[in-house]
C-alpha cells in the first residue's frame, strides 16, 4: 500500500514548513516513496489519540505498522526501503545515534528559544530568560559543529536518517538569526534543504496551505 502520513488541515501562518510531517516527507521524497497525506482538523479527538496519544502530529500508516514520532517514522521508511541507512551494522548504529541526537540533544534547545521567545514571549520571565536560552542553544550549537568538522555530512560522504533529522531539527532555528552564528553547520543545512527531496516536499507542505489565512 501507499503510505499515509497525517498533517494539520490548517495551521497558522508562522508555523507552515515547520510542521514535522515535513521530516516523513522528505524521507519518502529520498527513497522515491510515494506517499498519501491525511489531514487532521483536530488532532485532539479520541480517535486521533489512539494514533498519537499525545494528540499530535504526524502520524504514518504502511501495510505494516501504524506509528507516531517523526523520528520513528523516518527509520521505518529507511528501513522499510533499504535507503538513507547504511547495511555496515557500525554505521547503521551511528545514523540512529545521529537521528536521536538530533530530537533528543539538539532539539530541545531549538524549541527551548522557539517557546522563550513566541509561544511564551508574553510572561514576565520571557525577556530574563532570553540570554540564558541563547547561551545554552549556542553551547550545543557549537559542540555540534566540532563533530561534523569539514566532512559534507555528519558521518562522512554519506546522506542519511541523521543528517535528514539533525537538518530537519535545524531548520526549526529559520529566521532566528542565530544559525548564522556558525558558518559550517549553516553550510551543512543549506546542502541539505537544497537537495531536491527537501525541496520537493517542502514545496509540498507549504502548498498545501498557500490558500488559507
Ligand atoms: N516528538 C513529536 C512532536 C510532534 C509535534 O510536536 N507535533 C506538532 C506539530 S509539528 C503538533 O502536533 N503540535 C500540536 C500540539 O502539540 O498540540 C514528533 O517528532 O513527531
Amino acid at each position: 500500500m501507499i503510505p499515509v502520513i497525517t498533517t494539520f488541515a490548517w495551521v497558522p501562518p508562522f508555523a507552515r514548513g515547520f510542521v514535522r510531517d515535513i521530516r516523513a516527507r522528505w524521507a519518502c521524497e529520498e527513497v522515491g516513496q510515494p506517499y498519501d497525506i491525511a489531514l487532521i482538523h483536530d488532532a485532539k479527538t479520541p480517535e486521533h489519540r489512539c494514533l498519537q496519544p499525545f494528540g499530535q502530529v504526524p502520524t504514518y500508516r504502511d501495510e505494516e505498522v501504524e506509528i507516531f514520532e517523526s523520528g520513528a517514522i523516518v527509520l521505518r521508511i529507511a528501513e522499510r526501503t533499504g535507503q538513507l541507512i547504511p547495511a555496515d551494522p557500525a554505521a547503521r548504529s551511528r545514523a540512529i545515534q545521529w537521528l536521536v541526537a538530533a530530537l533528543n540533544s539538539v532539539e530541545p534547545y531549538v524549541m527551548a528559544i522557539a517557546i522563550n521567545d513566541m509561544f511564551e514571549a508574553d510572561r514576565d520571565w520571557s525577556k530574563t530568560r532570553h540570554d540564558k536560552v541563547v547561551d545554552d542553544l549556542h553551547g550545543r550549537l557549537h559542540d555540534l559543529e566540532v563533530a561534523l568538522g569539514e566532512r559534507q555530512w555528519i558521518d562522512g560522504d554519506a546522506f542519511t536518517v541523521g543528517d535528514l533529522m539533525l537538518i530537519s531539527v535545524l531548520g526549526g532555528l529559520r529566521g532566528s538569526g542565530q544559525l548564522e552564528r556558525f558558518p559550517r553547520l549553516a553550510a551543512y543545512v543549506e546542502r541539505g534543504e537544497a537537495r531536491p527531496a527537501h525541496r520537493k516536499a517542502m514545496a509540498d507542505q507549504l502548498a498545501l496551505y498557500a490558500d488559507q489565512s
